[in-house]
This record gives structure tokens, C-alpha cells and sequence, in this order.
């Protein structure tokens, strides 16, 4: 593999109290960072405006909100087009602890084809419902992939190697992305490598926001799964041909 290149991309929906200070706290770690805004409204608009003038910050604006997916893929792509062999992802609202960021990152390096997940260790404030939906996900991954080889397929703080991404087509735009691009970056034959990273629910009044559609991204996730599971019980089916 070329020599070892990372930027972060940071996918962003109004996140307007906490965009500026993940783009700072990233910034100790990793000096290239790709933000996408995925159709901010004003207030966020503006955070941005000020981060874009005041540092060297690549933004990518889709003028119209379509998802946490699609904004990553837009990212993904924009770092492989420029050059990087590897992308930090990582959530705008303040949630995951950069101070890990040098950990995720080594793994990365020691192993630079394989996605490296942040297996998220959660605080006794997280909403039981969310905990109840990972725990269906973790479930769902680990019979599409045959094992448990992703801890934490939702969270968003993860490593990707970038030539193994922009090689798959994900059809999850929304909060179904994650689990979707691990399955299938696990399928095309990448390691999946874990290093556990505390997550906190940050409070409404530092600006911590949760935008997760309790119906709606719930219901994209397991539609996911189902067409997740079809395919590999018919990869499962065409396996033993193919020896
Ligand atoms: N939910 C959501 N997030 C988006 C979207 N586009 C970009 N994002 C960003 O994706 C990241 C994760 O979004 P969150 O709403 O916090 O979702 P989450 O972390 O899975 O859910 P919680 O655990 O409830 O916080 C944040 O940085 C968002 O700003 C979008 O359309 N919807
Ligand atoms: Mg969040």
C-alpha cells in the first residue's frame, strides 16, 4: 500500500453548538479535515461560514439535507479524489472522544487494510431505546457476516480504508449506511479491527442534539438487514459453486 495518508471527514446536520469545537478537538490529532454539510439551516450555516474562514477546512454543501450516508459517501469520495489512503469518520455533535483519535488511528496504520470501528463504550445516560435498536443491529451484522466480527456496526467513529470503500456500492443513504458499508466491506474480504472509545449523550444545553428519527431511521435499518440477509443467504448458496 502508498504511504499512509488520513484526513477526517466529519458529516454534519445542524450541529451549530458543537460543529466548531469537534473541527478543533479533530484538528489536534489530524491536521486534514473534509466537512460535509448536509444541508445545514442557518444557525449551522454560520458556525460553518466561521470555521471555513478561520482554518484550513475543506466543506463540501449539499444544499439539501438527504441523509448521514449519503454525506459520508460524498466525503469518502472527496478524500480518496484527494490523495488520502485512509478517513477518520466522526460525528458532529460532540458524542465521541477525540482523545482516542490517536488510538483508532494507530490500529489503523498497524493494519492499513482493515476498517477499524470504535466499539463504543456507552454512559448510564443513553437512551434505552437506542441501546434496545444496537443491540437488534449487532444481532442482524452478526448473521450477515457469520460471526461476530463487528462489535458496534451504528457507531459512527470509525477508520475506513479508503481504496476497499470507493470499491462498494451502498445503497443506505440515511442511518442505514453504517452497518451496511461494515457488512460489506466484511464480505469483500476486510478485517474488522475494534478499539473501545467511551460515548456520551452531551446535554441540550452544550449543545448536544440527536437528529436519529426513532420510526423512520429504525424502520431504514431493518429494511436494510432484510436485503442484507437475502444477499447472503444467496452468497451462502452460490459459495459452494465457486470452489
Ligand atoms: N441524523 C442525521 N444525522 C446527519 C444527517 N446528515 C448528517 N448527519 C450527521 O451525522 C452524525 C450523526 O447523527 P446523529 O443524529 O447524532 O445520529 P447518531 O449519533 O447515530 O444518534 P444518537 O446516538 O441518537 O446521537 C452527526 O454529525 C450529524 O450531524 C442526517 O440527515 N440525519
Ligand atoms: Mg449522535
Amino acid at each position: 500500500m502508498s504511504e499512509f495518508r488520513v484526513c477526517a471527514v466529519i458529516p454534519t446536520y445542524d450541529n451549530p453548538l458543537t460543529i466548531e469545537l469537534t473541527v478543533q478537538r479533530v484538528r489536534a490529532h489530524v491536521s486534514d479535515i473534509i466537512v460535509v454539510d448536509d444541508g445545514s439551516g442557518p444557525e449551522a450555516k454560520q458556525s460553518i461560514a466561521r470555521l471555513a474562514s478561520s482554518s484550513p477546512v475543506v466543506v463540501i454543501t449539499r444544499k439539501t439535507n438527504s441523509g448521514k450516508g449519503s454525506a459520508v459517501k460524498d466525503g469518502l469520495r472527496e478524500a480518496y479524489a484527494r490523495g488520502y489512503t485512509h478517513a477518520l469518520q466522526i460525528d458532529a455533535d460532540g458524542q465521541h472522544d477525540t482523545n482516542d483519535i490517536p488510538r483508532l488511528i494507530a490500529e489503523a496504520q498497524a493494519h492499513p487494510l482493515a476498517l477499524v470501528l470504535a466499539a463504543p463504550v456507552f454512559s448510564s445516560d443513553a437512551p434505552k431505546g437506542r441501546l434496545l435498536a444496537r443491540k437488534l443491529t449487532v444481532f442482524w451484522t452478526n448473521i450477515e457476516t457469520g460471526g461476530a466480527k463487528i462489535v458496534d456496526p451504528m457507531c459512527g467513529f470509525r477508520v475506513y480504508p479508503l481504496q476497499a470503500t470507493q470499491a462498494l456500492t451502498v445503497r443506505g443513504n440515511r442511518m442505514d449506511f453504517d452497518p451496511e458499508i461494515a457488512v460489506r466491506l466484511v464480505w469483500n474480504g476486510v478485517e474488522v479491527r475494534s478499539v473501545p472509545s467511551k460515548v456520551r449523550y452531551v446535554q441540550a444545553s452544550e449543545g448536544g442534539i440527536s437528529h436519529f428519527r426513532m420510526v423512520k431511521d429504525n424502520a431504514l435499518i431493518s429494511l436494510m438487514h432484510s436485503r442484507l440477509c437475502i444477499e447472503a443467504m444467496g452468497r451462502a448458496m452460490v459459495r459452494p459453486w465457486k470452489k
